[in-house]
């Protein structure tokens, strides 16, 4: 079964099922006593995830005070960025006037430091059913209606990434997240000052699931990974989108061979440390085939080690930086997905099989 191709009507996802959503329940709480009267079966298991070391604090495995500390502070200044009044003036003269003004957003947004955007049709099966990552609006129902989404992605370090699951890695990740919201809160502000409606999506923040609209947008494939891996820094990336009415035009999904690739590579499977990824053949999941993930295998280990990890995103061959040579296999693996095998031990020749922690 394809990567895309439907076995039936995609079900929506609930915000309060998703792994970060559990884990901010906290015992004695309306929202906690009805989560797992909904759910019984996760209580145990949630309980026991939520005794373990909270990410960024001592006691992880891979625990710096120094960089724990940094990452922390990127994430709280996400709540404090504040949009420049002269820099949306300065955007909304351009695309005020367009009829369609998808070429002059795709511009501000690059300008802003995404690596890559794409718009997509806002499907319905991509919004959550309800939301669930705080207590102050636990179960209510999200109800977005805006017809598109501009979905970008920003670039995760390659340096950084080598360091997986260290510690560089969360701080490499909370420094992304923080662009990703800056990015989609001025591109938020920009169409709002044009008479549009829009919304960011980012960290923590989210009516929609990321991965899927970026597939849609044109921004790569889902791999085995079960994340995005996009053309030029595979899954190096993290995602954000500003859903809106906005007229704009939509792009269309991208074949870059990823998915016949995906099927003998299994590095990202082989490697990840808790063995939340499939070695297996795809499943159906919602309607939709592809290899699934265990989140609470994975979560378990960022408990463990004090990181989020990051190992299936820095073992992916795509991920490799975005030299000439590594072009040329891209361009390979997607005019000529069958010469996957080879391709699959080459990289195993240069970059080993196996995984190397380097760092602490
Ligand atoms: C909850 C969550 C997690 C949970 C649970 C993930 C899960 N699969 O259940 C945990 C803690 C395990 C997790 C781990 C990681 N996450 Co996470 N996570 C999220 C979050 C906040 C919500 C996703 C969600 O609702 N999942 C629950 C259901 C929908 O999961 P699912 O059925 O397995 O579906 C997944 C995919 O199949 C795909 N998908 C869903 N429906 C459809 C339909 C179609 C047609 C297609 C093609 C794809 C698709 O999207 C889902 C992504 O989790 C998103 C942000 C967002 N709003 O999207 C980030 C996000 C998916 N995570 C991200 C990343 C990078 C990671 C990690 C690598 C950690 C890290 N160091 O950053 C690992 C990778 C784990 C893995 N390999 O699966 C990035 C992915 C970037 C990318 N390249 O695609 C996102 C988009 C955050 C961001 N803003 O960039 N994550
Ligand atoms: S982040 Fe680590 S533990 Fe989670 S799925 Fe990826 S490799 Fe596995
Ligand atoms: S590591 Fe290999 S199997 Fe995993 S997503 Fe990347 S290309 Fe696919």
């Amino acid at each position: 079964m394809g990567m895309s191709e439907q076995t039936g009507s995609p079900e929506r996802v609930d915000e309060r099922d998703t792994m970060f959503a559990r884990m901010e329940r906290r015992a004695g709480t309306f929202a906690y006593d009805d989560y797992y009267a909904r759910r019984p079966a996760a209580r145990s298991g949630d309980d026991r995830l939520r005794r373990m070391t909270p990410l960024l604090g001592p006691g992880g495995q891979h625990y710096d005070p120094r960089v724990a500390g940094e990452a922390a502070e990127y994430f709280r200044a996400i709540g404090d960025i504040e949009v420049d009044g002269g820099l949306v003036e300065r955007w909304k003269a351009w695309v005020r006037p367009s009829r369609n003004p998808t070429e002059t957003i795709k511009a501000l947004v690059r300008s802003l430091g995404a690596v890559a955007v794409g718009c997509a049709e806002l499907d319905q099966a991509f919004i959550y059913t309800r939301k669930g990552r705080f207590d102050a609006d636990y179960g209510r129902q999200v109800d977005l209606r805006h017809p598109s989404a501009i979905v970008f992605l920003v670039e995760m370090d390659f340096a950084a990434m080598q360091h997986a699951p260290c510690a560089p890695v969360i701080r490499e990740s909370a420094r992304q997240y923080y662009r990703a919201a800056e990015i989609g809160k001025v591109l938020e502000a920009v169409l709002c000052a044009c008479g549009y409606a829009a919304r960011a999506h980012y960290d923590a923040h989210y009516d929609v699931i990321l991965p899927p609209l970026a597939v849609k947008a044109g921004l790569g494939e889902l791999g085995r990974n079960n994340i995005l891996v996009a053309d030029r820094f595979g899954s190096r990336v993290r995602i954000g989108a500003v859903t809106t009415d906005c007229p704009v035009d939509h792009d269309a999904p991208v074949s870059l061979g990823i998915d016949r690739f995906c099927e003998v590579c299994r590095k990202c499977a082989d490697n990840c440390p808790s063995h939340a990824l499939s070695d297996g053949a795809r499943v159906p999941v919602r309607g939709v085939g592809k290899w699934p993930t265990v989140p609470e295998r994975c979560h378990g280990y960022w408990r463990q080690v004090g990181t989020d990890c990051g190992i299936c995103m820095a073992a992916c061959p795509f991920s490799h930086p975005d030299t000439v040579l590594h072009r040329l296999v891209r361009r390979t693996v997607r005019v000529a997905p069958w010469l996957s095998r080879p391709l699959v031990r080459l990289d195993d020749l240069f970059y080993g099989r196996r995984w190397k922690v380097t760092g602490r």
